[in-house]
């Protein structure tokens, strides 16, 4: 057998740090744009708080037409540009079985019930705010020690956000129809420039508590790329970049995602490794991030109708703990 060489170990310094009674680390310091404490010191919802009841009131009044768009990607074909095992979709027992007279209920009842197996990231999902911390340190403060594989997400697990929903404004940034493309190319960073231009292009403002739903086309090229294309199984792909940090912030946007697997440019700008967006975002903002969104046909039909915004609901699934949620979102106008 061929000598495996043992993982790199960097040693172990142990922190100097203490975690107080709330679970959140003492002193503990975010980046300079951040929500750390605005909503409420032990608070664990973040930019969902942006999400009010007059918002999603006036977010309602914005359905004209009833046209509705779900933004998920179906689970069960291979996931494009996705990176995690692909879901698991197993049968337990099935009508068919019925027929046959071996299924539950013998030959008189079909009945089936089916099982999903899956990374709760491998489709189109949340990130919740265990998902990604830096510094020992998740939104809000809150240790990232309180995250761990037997006992799941002791503070900040999806579960809080499943209780209120993700509800309000959508305003669809048609960055890649903006630059004149029809996908934007992998690793291109989407800047403040080239939201504010696509906002501008589209005669629309983004305001506090806004769903930014940012189009690159990204999900839907992978989709028309020849399974042994050598893009195919590239990771990179265009995003979000760290320098939209501040605009995101500025705007007091509630959420941002995007048609990519991982919202955030990959690769990473010079400077930034694969995750300093992740923290810039999910940890000091305790943004709503939503990835592989398939925006593609929302904007079609808003390149045609001129009509950018719409009521967003999405409903993350109360599984205690979790530091994700598949999702499926739908956009009304
Ligand atoms: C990580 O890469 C950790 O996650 P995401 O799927 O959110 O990009």
């Amino acid at each position: 057998m061929r000598d495996v060489p043992d993982v790199p170990f960097t040693g172990w310094d142990p922190p100097s740090y203490r975690v107080d009674a709330h679970g959140k680390v003492v002193g503990a310091q975010p980046g300079a744009h951040n929500n750390w404490g605005r909503f409420g010191e032990q608070d664990q919802l973040g930019t969902a708080n942006l999400l009010t009841p007059e918002r999603v009131a006036a977010a309602a009044a914005l359905v004209r037409t009833g046209k509705r768009f779900s933004l998920a990607l179906p689970i069960g074909p291979p996931t494009p540009g996705g990176y995690r095992a692909e879901p698991l979709h197993l049968y337990n027992f099935a009508a068919g079985d019925g027929v046959l007279g071996s299924g539950r209920g013998g030959s008189q009842y079909q009945v089936s019930d089916d099982y999903v197996v899956m990374a709760l990231q491998a489709s189109t999902q949340l990130d919740g705010f265990g998902h990604v911390g830096g510094d020992h340190t998740l939104y809000n403060g809150y240790w990232a020690g309180l995250v761990t594989a037997t006992g799941g997400a002791r503070r900040l697990g999806v579960h809080h956000l499943a209780r209120h929903g993700i509800v309000g404004r959508a305003v669809l940034l048609d960055v890649a129809r903006h630059l004149g493309v029809d996908h934007l190319e992998p690793g291109f960073p989407v800047g403040p420039d080239e939201l504010d231009g696509a906002a501008s292009a589209q005669g629309i403002d983004v305001g506090a508590g806004d769903i930014v739903l940012v189009h690159t086309g990204h999900v839907g090229w992978k989709l028309g790329l020849a399974p042994n294309a050598p893009e195919a199984a590239s990771r990179h792909e265009p995003g979000i970049s760290t320098r939209a940090i501040p605009w995101l912030h500025d705007h007091d946007v509630a959420m941002i995602a995007t048609d990519t697997a991982a919202c955030s440019v990959v690769p990473p700008e010079p400077n930034d490794d694969f995750l300093t967006w992740h923290v810039a975002a999910l940890r000091d903002l305790g943004l709503l991030v939503g990835e592989l969104f398939d925006l593609d046909e929302l904007a079609d039909d808003c390149a045609s109708d001129r009509v950018y915004a719409g009521m967003f609901v999405a409903a993350p699934m109360p599984i205690v703990g979790s530091s994700g949620s598949p999702l499926n979102p739908i956009v009304i106008k």
